[in-house]
């Protein structure tokens, strides 16, 4: 088959959402939640790339509590050079921060205790209140287990399975924790604590599958009902990530993620760098029937930037990105120029979840774009960098 042009792939996506009121998404700059743009009261600060951990919790907690808000995106030093004016409110540049009428707050936790001072807790339970408090310090706890398993060399495999156990046994207390309730949440009911709990607990999932082998999901029963249980609010999903993104987005946010040699790990490695993609434990809710419709959405309103930013040729990624989108989008093979394979690797490896699209859309983009780059050879693209991710400066997106 010949590549859609352009103007024939238009043609096969109607997708849109309201980001103003519809649901809980990455692009959205104001939410409103069907008040009037006079009612809005709160701004939060949050990195361009939905990557900051801290972000995502007061994210969340706004999304759950419909709190309407408005959003300024800014770069993480890691990507880019932070605003200016950003610098000017924030001398540290630290993300997130929120301004509730002219007050501006910054930290995570801060923010949400005057989140819950002005609007009033999420499900009756507050940052500072008994139950809370001591699962607070348990995640914590197990924030701090898994930066010791994975942010430092280890000098032996002793070391790594002695750090393992120093994390499962933190895991052990917060599946005691988890047990100890009718459902599948921390409390009684969804709340605080699922929010808190869930930044770090998605990183860890993905990144010890990745770096060390090692199924957080798989493990744990209730752990597991827990990630399902989350998965089935569409807050949750809006802000959700994949293990792709996670796994080369943490090693320049954490200082280094060190993979120990175990063949699972290295199995695992492969599966989430080259796929397949579908029914990896990042997510188990049923594919929406519109992921392939959003990707290509998505790719079409940035197709520009898209190709120059790509180091390949840019009338051979026209190209050989239109074959992917047609394989996309009608399931037929269509043979791309020869030497496109690494542009069209380097583009899969650049898929930002949820920043560019959610999952399971960017799952049908990144093996639409396998798939083709295999017909012409297995050259992969330049090597994501573990120092930086200068390659995602939001600059060359604007
Ligand atoms: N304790 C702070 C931690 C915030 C934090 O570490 N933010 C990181 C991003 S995850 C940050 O803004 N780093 C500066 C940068 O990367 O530009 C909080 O809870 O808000």
């Amino acid at each position: 088959m010949v590549a859609l042009s352009w103007t024939e792939l238009e043609t096969l996506t109607d997708f849109t959402i309201d980001r103003v009121n519809g649901p809980t998404n990455a692009q959205s700059n104001l939410r409103l939640f069907g008040h009037s743009e006079a009612e809005v009261r709160v701004t939060l600060y949050r990195d361009h790339h939905a990557w900051c951990p801290y972000c995502q919790k007061v994210w969340l907690w706004l999304e759950e509590k419909q709190i309407p808000y408005r959003i300024r995106k800014v770069t993480m030093f890691c990507y880019g050079t932070k605003e200016g004016w950003y610098q000017k409110k924030v001398r540290s540049g630290m993300l997130p921060a929120i301004e509730l009428d002219d007050r501006l707050i910054t930290e995570s936790d801060d923010i949400l205790i005057a989140l819950e001072q002005e609007f009033g807790p999420l499900n009756g339970a507050g940052m500072q209140d008994a139950e809370v408090m001591p699962l607070r310090r348990l995640e914590r706890l197990l924030f701090r287990a898994w930066c010791s398993w994975l942010c430092y060399p280890m000098r032996s495999p002793r070391d790594d399975e002695r750090q393992k156990e120093k994390f499962t046994d933190v895991v052990a207390e917060v599946e005691k924790a988890l047990s100890s309730t009718p459902g599948p949440y921390f409390l009684q009911d969804f709340g605080t604590v699922d929010i808190i709990f869930t930044p770090y607990v998605e990183r860890m999932n993905a990144s010890l599958y990745y770096y060390k082998g090692y199924g957080l999901r798989k493990e744990n029963p209730h752990f597991s009902d827990w990630f399902d249980a989350m998965e089935t609010r569409p807050t949750y999903r809006g802000t959700q990530s994949d293990f792709h993104t996670h796994a080369h987005d943490l090693p320049p946010q954490m200082g280094g993620c060190h993979a120990n040699n175990e063949p699972q790990t290295q199995e695992n490695q492969k599966r989430v760098d080259e796929g397949p993609w579908l029914g990896l434990p990042d997510v188990t809710y049923p594919e929406p029937e519109t992921s392939r419709k959003e990707a290509l959405h998505r790719v079409l309103k940035h197709r520009q930037n898209i190709i120059r930013v790509n180091p390949a040729d840019d009338r051979l990624l026209d190209e050989s990105l239109r074959c992917a989108l047609t394989y996309l989008m009608t399931g037929e093979i269509c043979q791309p120029p020869s030497g496109s394979d690494s542009g069209l690797r380097y583009l899969r490896d650049r898929i930002s979840v949820p920043r560019d699209m959610s999952i399971y859309a960017a799952k049908r983009l990144r093996e639409a774009l396998e798939t083709t780059a295999a017909l012409v050879g297995d050259r992969q693209g330049t090597p994501l960098s573990v120092r930086d991710r200068r390659d995602q400066n939001p600059a060359n997106f604007q």
